[in-house]
């Protein structure tokens, strides 16, 4: 997408081609032009992965696994074929890591309640980040309610960044477990994930990544981070809802036990026993969303296609650009103003409510963020209720930073 020319002087995207696939962003509201600055939340889908959706249920609409019949063979081949797009993208070293879910949620709960209910005992301790989404606090919570076990939070500066001493001196002997977020929703704060696991691993402490604001945005190879588990979302990295993925480590995967019971994750079942599938479909009880994971394979090859590294350096740009000029709007103050920065611009404007940023901005068609961006614990550190966030996607181009800015300018006005 990118003209090699372009590339050398550093030029971004081709973002007139590529908003060109994506139906819903050529609709006007409230009579401007739709400016989507919420990928953060959910991305926009392209039409290669809506046909890729609708193609399944249009051409091969069939269960997985099960049947002989010629459907259900292509069914299956899509299936697992995405289950390698997966292993692929993050560069594990086999499919047999990669467990669809339902999302990022699903899958921190399911490594909490099998992983972490055998390694987290009584007066244990799970170690967290002050920057965690509510999903990768409640599932550590409840566990530790249930066990007696307990949390503890690596503090962070002031700029949204963690205190890596602090976090050294938290390990200790009854840390049994550390779940960290790779770059925060709230903030765009990129956290060190490698030293993190790295420092957890040096005291035989396992690690799990929610990257679910890494993948759409950053190469991750989940080998060269050494985590133990990575749980990322298909519909932040434009493709469906309700489809992502686990990956584990083999020989944890193969220790863990099952998650839910039901078929496809059985080998064989009596009333009195049941002996369980081999990895990754032990994970995989029910007919699982064969759409979703075929929708979330076109995804990976769209971004592929693009570029990861292109669409990196584009909206790394994008967000600086934003970044300076908010701030340069007298009364908006950033929040989150660390040195590696990803996807975000979280803001507040002096007298106004971030929500009624939001609204205004709604009416200029420019659709952002506005609230505690489930992740409570981050604004009540920074002693705010709230902020507006515009985040940024392969779609957005310098045109939508300049809406932003216009429609922030006239929130000023109104509140002045
Ligand atoms: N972890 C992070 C870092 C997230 O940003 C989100 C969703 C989740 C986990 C949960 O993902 P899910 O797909 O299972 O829901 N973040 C946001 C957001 O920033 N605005 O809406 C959802």
């Amino acid at each position: 997408m990118i003209v090699p020319a372009e590339r050398e002087q550093g030029v971004s995207l081709d973002v007139v081609r590529i908003r060109a696939d994506f139906p819903v962003l050529q609709q006007s509201i409230h009579g401007n032009r739709l400016v989507y600055l919420d990928s953060a939340a959910t991305s926009q889908t392209p039409e290669p992965v809506v046909r890729a959706i609708a193609g399944f249920y249009r051409d091969d609409c069939a269960n997985v696994h099960r049947g002989v019949h010629e459907l259900s063979r292509r069914a299956t081949d899509s299936f697992e074929g995405a289950r390698e797009k997966v292993r692929h993208f993050i560069n594990a070293e086999s499919t047999r890591e990669i467990i669809f879910t339902r999302g990022t949620t699903d899958a921190i709960n399911l490594v909490a309640q099998t992983f972490g209910r055998r390694a987290v005992g009584s007066g244990d301790e799970v170690i967290l980040s002050a920057l965690e989404h509510h999903s990768n606090i409640v599932p550590w919570q409840m566990l530790c309610d249930e066990i007696g076990a307990r949390l503890r939070v690596i503090p962070m500066f002031d700029d949204g960044t963690l205190d890596i001493d602090a976090y050294r001196d938290l390990i200790g002997p009854r840390t049994k477990m550390v779940a960290l977020v790779h770059i925060s929703n709230a903030l765009g704060t990129t956290n060190p994930i490698k030293e993190l696991v790295s420092l957890a691993h040096d005291h035989g402490i396992p690690v799990l990544v929610d990257g679910a604001q890494a993948v759409p945005h950053v190469p991750v190879d989940v080998r060269a981070l050494g985590c133990d588990f990575y749980a990322f979302s298909a519909h932040k990295m434009y493709g469906p809802t309700g489809i992502g993925a686990l990956y584990g480590r083999e020989e944890h995967l193969n220790a863990m036990p099952p998650y839910q019971g039901g078929g496809d994750m059985i080998r064989q079942v009596t009333f009195e026993k049941t002996v369980f599938n081999a990895i990754p479909h032990k994970f995989e009880a029910g007919t699982p969303n064969i759409a979703g994971t075929i929708g979330m394979g076109a995804a990976i090859d769209y971004i592929a296609a693009i570029g990861r590294d292109e669409v990196s350096a584009h909206e790394a740009r994008l967000v600086a650009h934003a970044s300076e000029r908010l701030s340069s709007i007298g009364g908006v103050r950033l929040i989150g103003t660390a040195r590696e920065k990803v996807g975000v611009v979280s803001f507040v404007v002096e007298g106004a409510h971030p929500h009624d940023v939001g609204t205004i901005l709604d009416h200029r068609g420019v659709a952002i963020r506005a609230g505690h961006h489930c992740a409570q614990p981050v604004m009540d550190r920074l002693g705010i209720p709230a902020t507006a966030r515009a985040s940024f996607g392969i779609y957005n181009d310098d045109d939508d930073v300049d809406a932003l800015v216009r429609a922030v300018l006239e929130v000023r006005e109104v509140f002045a």
